[in-house]
């Protein structure tokens, strides 16, 4: 078993989980916020059969698309160093970042 962790933009988020969905696979949706840009995208989890992770990473990619962002200049007054942008700057982001990690064992435990 596999437990596949995607993250993606929050504007593909909700065709991905229903594309998931529909082909049967058991999904979970996690607000994430990524470390450079510090905006909000989305976490997507599926657990499933090794045989079906090809499947999952197909619609992934059928509905995930890559897009450029402008990041506007960012201040340091009164604000983090760190975070000091003096220009805009255009990254291109997702259209999905995938991990695809192995699953020791999964239960669910219902009373
Ligand atoms: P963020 O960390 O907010 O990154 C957004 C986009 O900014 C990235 O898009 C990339 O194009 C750019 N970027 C990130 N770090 C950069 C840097 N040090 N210098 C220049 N540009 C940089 P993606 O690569 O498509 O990543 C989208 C989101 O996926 C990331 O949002 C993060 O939340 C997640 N992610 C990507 N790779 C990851 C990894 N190895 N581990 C954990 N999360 C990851």
């Amino acid at each position: 078993m596999k437990l596949i962790v995607a993250i993606v933009q929050d504007q593909d988020s909700q065709k991905l989980l229903n594309a998931l969905t529909d082909d049967q696979f058991r999904v979970t949706k996690l607000a994430s916020t990524g470390g450079f840009l510090k905006s909000g995208n989305t976490t997507i989890m599926v657990g499933t059969e090794d045989h079906k992770v090809d499947r999952v990473l197909e619609i992934i990619k059928e509905n995930c698309q890559k897009r450029d962002q402008l990041i506007a200049p960012i201040s340091p007054m009164g604000g983090n160093a760190d975070s000091y942008i003096p220009q805009p700057v255009e990254v291109e982001v997702g259209g999905a970042n995938i991990f695809v990690v192995p699953v020791e064992s999964f239960g669910s435990f219902k009373r």
